[in-house]
C-alpha cells in the first residue's frame, strides 16, 4: 500500500516527546515489513527519502485507531518499540482501515 498521509510525530523516544510535533503531509510506502516516508510518489519511485528519514521496520510495530486523539477525524497510530510513536490521519474510515491492515500484516 502506498499514498499520501498527513503525519505527526508525538513521541522520538520511551517518555521523550517528539521536538518536532507539527501535521506534515507525506508520502508513505508499506512493503516487505518497512514502511518509507517520501515528499511524493515521484520521489518514492525514485527512492528520495522524505529529510533523509531511514525507513521504519514494522516486525515490532503496533498499529491502531487512535481514539484518544480527538483532534482530527481518521487517525490511526504507530508504535514502535523503540518508544517512537507517530499519528497518521488518512482521508476516511476505509482509508484508515487498509491502512492499518497494510501495517499490521506487513
Ligand atoms: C505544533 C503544531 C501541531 C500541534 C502541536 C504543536 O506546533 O501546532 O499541530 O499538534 O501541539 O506543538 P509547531 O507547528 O510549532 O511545531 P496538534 O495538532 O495535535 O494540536 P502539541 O505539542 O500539543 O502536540
Amino acid at each position: 500500500i502506498e499514498g499520501l498521509l498527513c503525519r505527526k510525530q508525538e513521541m522520538e523516544a520511551h517518555g521523550k516527546k517528539a521536538a518536532s510535533r507539527s501535521w506534515q503531509n507525506v508520502y508513505c510506502v508499506v512493503r516487505k515489513g518497512s514502511l518509507g516516508f517520501y515528499k511524493d510518489s515521484k520521489s518514492a519511485i525514485s527512492g528520495i527519502p522524505y529529510h533523509g528519514e531511514v525507513p521504519i521496520g514494522l516486525a515490532d510495530a503496533t498499529c491502531e485507531v487512535a481514539n484518544d486523539y480527538k483532534k482530527r477525524k481518521h487517525v490511526f497510530k504507530l508504535q514502535l518499540s523503540d518508544g517512537k510513536e507517530y499519528l497518521f490521519q488518512a482521508k476516511d474510515e476505509a482509508e484508515m482501515s487498509s491502512w492499518i491492515q497494510a501495517v499490521t500484516s506487513s
